[in-house]
């Protein structure tokens, strides 16, 4: 049974773990790519493109539309941000395409390996296939992270080796938390490998880019936490002098 007092000490027990439990998340970088190029993108050869038939892959409030940033094999995308809030991680999030007829690992024309450096030190780095059956990729989707596999949703084709790929990075933890303190990030995207091969042949695309800041020890905590703590202690203490009066 749980007395009013004892109420008051869960009260104020929970006002003292949402203090310490406290974590900020910041989204600092976010583009559809539906209102041009973000000033923060350097593209190199890559160009915004309509999703063809993409559109509508992927979860509830996330899904490929209109036109997202399409690139070439061996050219480099660089997201750079400045500015940064007070954290200590940095999560990436965003739809990705494997267009057309990727390799795998291999010898040309595989060894197509989609990469991502942050602040020129790689954190990710795994191959995409889709153009045989008998190729090798290296990227294994966690549940719910592939959204089509070697399915013809536009691009080159229909037919022959042209198929496509896609899937939600937002749900891989290979993309999360990747330990960062500095106030600017440069984040670099790219497919590379002995594979690259034209536009034409192969491709990939990003849609619905996140980057997210999280700051898992702020130094203040948020005012409504505060007050709540101390609201909870206040009434503890003064159950406690009715009880002992
Ligand atoms: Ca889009
Ligand atoms: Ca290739």
């Amino acid at each position: 049974m749980t007395t009013p007092a004892g109420s008051l000490r869960i009260a104020a027990l929970l006002g003292l773990a949402a203090f310490s439990a406290q974590s900020q998340a910041v989204t600092v970088f976010s583009s559809d790519f539906e209102s041009g190029l973000p000033a923060a993108i350097s593209p190199g050869a890559a160009a915004l493109t309509g999703v063809q038939n993409f559109a509508g892959l992927g979860p509830s409030g996330n899904k490929f539309a209109g036109s997202f940033l399409r690139s070439p094999t061996g050219n480099v995308v660089t997201l750079s941000l400045t500015g940064l809030p007070t954290h200590n991680a940095l999560s990436v999030g965003f739809l990705f395409a494997a267009i057309d007829s990727l390799d795998g690992t291999g010898n040309f024309p595989s060894g197509d390996f989609f990469r991502i450096d942050i602040d020129g030190v790689n954190r990710f780095r795994e191959s995409f296939a889709n153009a045989l059956d008998s190729q090798f990729q290296s990227y294994v989707a966690p549940a719910g992270g592939e959204l089509a596999r070697k399915q013809d949703l536009g691009f080159g084709g229909p037919g022959g080796f042209y198929r496509d790929s896609a899937y939600d990075f937002n749900v891989d933890g290979r993309f999360q938390n990747f330990a960062h303190t500095a106030s600017s990030v440069t984040i670099s995207f790219s497919i590379e490998g002995e594979g690259i091969q034209d536009l034409s042949d192969e491709s990939w695309a990003v849609d619905n880019l996140t980057v997210t800041a999280f700051s898992t020890t702020p130094p203040v905590p948020e005012p409504s936490t505060y007050a709540l703590m101390l609201a909870g202690l206040g009434a503890l203490a003064l159950a406690r002098r009715r009880s002992a009066g």
